[in-house]
């Protein structure tokens, strides 16, 4: 009997350490960065959500840079300019885009130049406290992620 209650215990423990990483997140497709000329450079992807609850970016960490800041693109009279913003939403059964000219997630004080085709290892916390760690592509300067329609997710949602 006693075992039993163990056995139950340690299964419950198991399923509660999966669910986090099963449902919780959201998927991340094409995840890129941009090879870096200075000391700061930007991330971009798409963030897929397809889970009934609402999801909050909260906060991005990588170990390449000082600072890691959440940034979007705010209108100031006729010029778009970069602000870093505290959270970033993916509303439930959707996906949004992180690109140039909008949404991104910027790494700043580069400890080291990040070359094309390396990996960048990064961290994404959530509201809920779930937590995503990805290995990110460094794509050459002039790489242009828009020709390729990298969040095909939108599109996937309505031919659904
Ligand atoms: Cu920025």
């Amino acid at each position: 009997m006693k075992k039993n209650t163990l056995y139950f215990l340690n299964v419950a423990l198991i399923l509660v350490t999966l669910i986090p990483c099963t449902f919780a997140t959201c998927q991340v497709k094409e995840a890129w960065a941009r090879e870096s000329k200075g000391n700061t450079t930007a991330i971009y992807m798409c963030l897929q959500n397809d889970s009934s609850a609402d999801k909050i970016l909260i906060k991005a960490e990588s170990p390449v840079c000082e600072t890691t800041e959440l940034h979007d693109h705010i209108q100031e009279g006729s010029i778009f300019k970069m602000r870093p913003v505290r959270e970033i939403l993916i509303p439930a059964k959707s996906s949004i885009e992180l690109k140039q000219g909008g949404k991104h997630i910027m790494l700043i004080g580069l400890k080291k130049h990040l070359e094309a085709g390396e990996k960048v290892s990064l961290n994404l916390s959530y509201a809920d406290g779930s937590q995503e760690q990805l290995d990110v592509e460094v794509k050459p300067v002039h790489y242009n992620a828009t020709q390729k329609h990298p969040c095909n997710c939108n599109h996937e949602k309505k031919a659904g």
